[in-house]
């Protein structure tokens, strides 16, 4: 049988599907509870017995029609010998970068160190099955992991520059096409449906740039997910033009973030499209939230959507709005 995401993307169903980016994380207690126990995120995201229990929270408090795996894009530089620490109030904090060493990392030695994240998804798939529910695995985009290895921090405070299209950048990116085409086949054998590309930071590119560092890097491991016959879904946040994006790239969904007005969205782009409500909405009243949800199902009444966020969950907001908010999409087509 089809989960409702496949059914949704391949005709108009009545029945419109939800997830919602950081849907397991900090806003939720159960959560909290064991991140308290367990300080050192990378090792977390290695711990497949809680990272699955992590995993399925959100399932089972809301019901959603997909589970994304709980880990993170930087254990992909993790697992090429760059050392990643989450620091509290300062977030990621990379080792600065040895290209000697990531050149001689082997396809071994890089699925060994993420084995417990196979062994997650295996388990979700297995806890999913009978529910006919997706299992979402995820990669960053070449971009937005380039960044962060070379800027070893977030580039959130603008602290960052354009780098050169050179030997040294052609190489890192190389690496990380092949090792990201192995993270992601590994993460579909083991039962992922749907993969996510996130690209945070595309925004932050001139257009000039994107065919570079954006299109051709991305639509390779789209290409590759779809020969794995595999759903894809970009995230090219903030990006300013999302048509141009799905032209070059062509993936099987597209997410959009809030900056983008969902009107234009829904005239000019003919796949299927997910996303788009502020997660700070979630912070404000239950009669915003329902006019803001009613605006985005109006909007893509007539298109293949899936309702989700424009970003992550924010860590302040409350559980109770998040549950308020599935049973305003489902009972908006009397699901
Ligand atoms: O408790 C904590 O402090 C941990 C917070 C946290 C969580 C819950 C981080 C640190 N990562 C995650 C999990 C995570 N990250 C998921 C799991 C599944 C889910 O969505 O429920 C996913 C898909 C990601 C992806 C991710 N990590 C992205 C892409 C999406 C986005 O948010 O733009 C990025 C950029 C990261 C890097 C990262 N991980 C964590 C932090 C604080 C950051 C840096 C963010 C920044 O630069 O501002």
């Amino acid at each position: 049988m089809n989960t409702l995401i496949q059914n949704c993307i391949k005709n108009k169903s009545s029945k419109v599907p939800i997830w919602l980016m950081r849907q397991a994380g900090r806003y939720l207690p159960e959560f909290r509870s064991i991140r308290e126990k367990n300080q050192d995120f990378i090792s977390l995201c290695l711990n497949t017995k809680l990272s699955s229990e992590i995993t399925i929270q959100p399932i089972n408090r809301f019901g959603f029609d997909a589970a994304i795996i709980f880990s993170d894009i930087l254990l992909v530089p993790y697992a090429l010998g760059q050392q990643v620490n989450f620091k509290k109030d300062y977030g990621p904090n990379l080792q600065k970068i040895d290209l000697k060493i990531i050149n001689s990392v082997k396809r071994e030695d890089f699925l060994q160190k993420l084995n417990p994240v196979y062994e997650t998804v295996k388990d979700i798939k297995k806890k999913l099955l009978m529910v006919d529910k997706d299992t979402i695995g995820f990669v960053g985009a070449p971009w937005t992991l380039l960044l962060y290895m070379l800027n070893r921090r977030s580039p959130k405070e603008g602290n960052f520059s354009v780098f050169p299209k050179d030997k040294y950048i052609h190489n890192i990116l190389a690496k990380l096409d092949e090792f990201l085409k192995i993270h992601i086949e590994a993460q579909i054998k083991s039962g992922a449906s749907i993969i996510q590309i996130f690209d945070s930071w595309a925004g932050l590119l001139p257009e000039k740039d994107l065919e570079f560092f954006v299109y051709k890097p991305i639509k390779s491991l789209v290409d590759f997910i779809r020969q794995k016959k595999t759903i894809s879904i970009c995230f090219p946040r903030n990006i300013s033009n999302y048509k141009k994006f799905v032209d070059n790239v062509n993936p099987d969904i597209i997410n959009i973030d809030y900056n983008v007005d969902p009107s234009i969205i829904s005239d000019t782009i003919d796949i299927p499209i997910q996303g788009g409500l502020d997660p700070k909405i979630l912070l404000q009243n239950k009669e915003i939230v329902r006019n803001e949800v009613t605006k985005y199902l109006k909007t893509f009444d007539k298109k293949r959507y899936i309702f989700n966020l424009g970003h992550g969950v924010l860590p302040d907001t409350n559980p109770d709005m998040v549950k308020y908010l599935v049973d305003k999409v489902r009972s908006f087509y009397g699901q």
